[in-house]
């Protein structure tokens, strides 16, 4: 038994859930916050057997797609008198990033 733990772009989760449930897996969605950006992302759990694994990341890949986000950095510590331009820096995000862990023990009580 595997478990993905899966960062996805927010925008691609509910298509990627639709397209899990097709082909049978179980799956959670969680509202998540990336670090980095400070935006909303979601993670989804999917808890497979070993031999699924491929196909839920061949999923995975074909439903989550790279995007260019921008983000403002941090203004620097300024002098009096200096003048600061922000300039958005360019990020990729995603498709998807993806986290496997074996499972020790599932239980449904
Ligand atoms: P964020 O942390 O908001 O990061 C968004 C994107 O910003 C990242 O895209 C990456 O391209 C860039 N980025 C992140 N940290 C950076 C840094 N210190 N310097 C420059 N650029 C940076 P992805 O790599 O596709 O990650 C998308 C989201 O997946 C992340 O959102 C985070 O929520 C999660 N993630 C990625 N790697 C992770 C890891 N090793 N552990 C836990 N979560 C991770």
């Amino acid at each position: 038994m595997k478990l993905i733990v899966s960062i996805v772009h927010r925008d691609d989760a509910d298509q990627l859930l639709r397209a899990l449930q097709r082909e049978g897996y179980q799956s959670t969605k969680i509202s998540t916050t990336g670090g980095f950006l400070r935006a909303g992302n979601s993670t989804i759990l999917i808890g497979t057997e070993e031999s699924l694994l491929e196909g839920a990341l061949k999923t995975i890949r074909e439903n989550c797609h790279v995007r260019t986000e921008y983000v403002n950095p941090l203004p620097p510590v300024m002098e009096p008198g200096e003048l600061y331009i922000p300039r958005p820096v360019e990020v990729q995000v995603g498709g998807a990033t993806v986290f496997v862990m074996d499972v020790d023990r599932w239980e449904k009580f």
